[in-house]
């Protein structure tokens, strides 16, 4: 069977309860993402190579657990998985790496990750290169040249509600460039 991704766009003024859906998904694992994160699309270009049913919701994880009545992690990053604890209640977990070991020991098939130690030794070496700096190389080329940051700017709050009003998007552009382009200097972009 070829597992499917499905995507739920999360309208922040629909009146739908999210537990509602997230029980109707059933099997399928929930994680809450937005597109233009490097590690939401880490995630899900797994879960789709390793053939994984999943669920997407596009939104802001923090805003989604507290609709769901779901325990916030201590950081709330994107992407956030919905997975079950030992005792099979659902919990928020962040944190691509670890989980990516944990969906190998409970989904057969399509491993990524080399059965060699050596091997496996240097793929971890390669994630975490790529997690702590390929992020900052992603970074820079976003928000960097004005033209790059004056798209970025538009985009990122389109990618939340795709239906915002000019008047929403006139304020939370300037909001969130203004935001990224403050923390070039953090991320090492100089
Ligand atoms: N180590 C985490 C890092 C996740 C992360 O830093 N995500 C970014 C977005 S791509 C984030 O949520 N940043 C917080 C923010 O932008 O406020 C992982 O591997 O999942």
């Amino acid at each position: 069977m070829v597992a499917q991704g499905v995507s739920i766009y999360l309208q922040l003024d629909n009146q739908t309860p999210l537990q509602e859906l997230f029980m109707f998904q059933n099997q399928p694992i929930t994680l809450i993402g937005s597109p233009p994160s490097p590690y939401t699309r880490k995630m899900t270009a797994l879960l789709r190579y390793r053939r994984i049913a999943h669920s997407t919701i596009w939104g802001d994880p923090s805003a989604v657990l507290t609709e769901m009545g779901i325990a916030k992690p201590k950081v709330a990053l994107l992407p956030t998985f919905i997975l079950p604890n030992e005792v099979g209640e659902m919990q928020a977990i962040c944190d691509s790496t670890p989980i990516i070991r944990r969906l190998e020991a409970e989904h057969k098939g399509r491993s990524v990750l080399p059965d060699d130690p050596a091997m496996a030794f240097i793929d971890y070496l390669l994630e975490d290169f790529a997690d702590e700096w390929c992020t900052k190389y992603m970074f820079h080329y976003r928000w960097h040249k004005e033209v790059d940051a004056d798209n970025a700017g538009t985009l990122l709050p389109l990618f939340q509600k795709v239906n915002l009003t000019e008047e929403a998007l006139a304020k939370f552009k300037p909001y969130i460039t203004d935001r990224q382009v403050g923390r070039l200097h953090v991320v090492g972009s100089n």
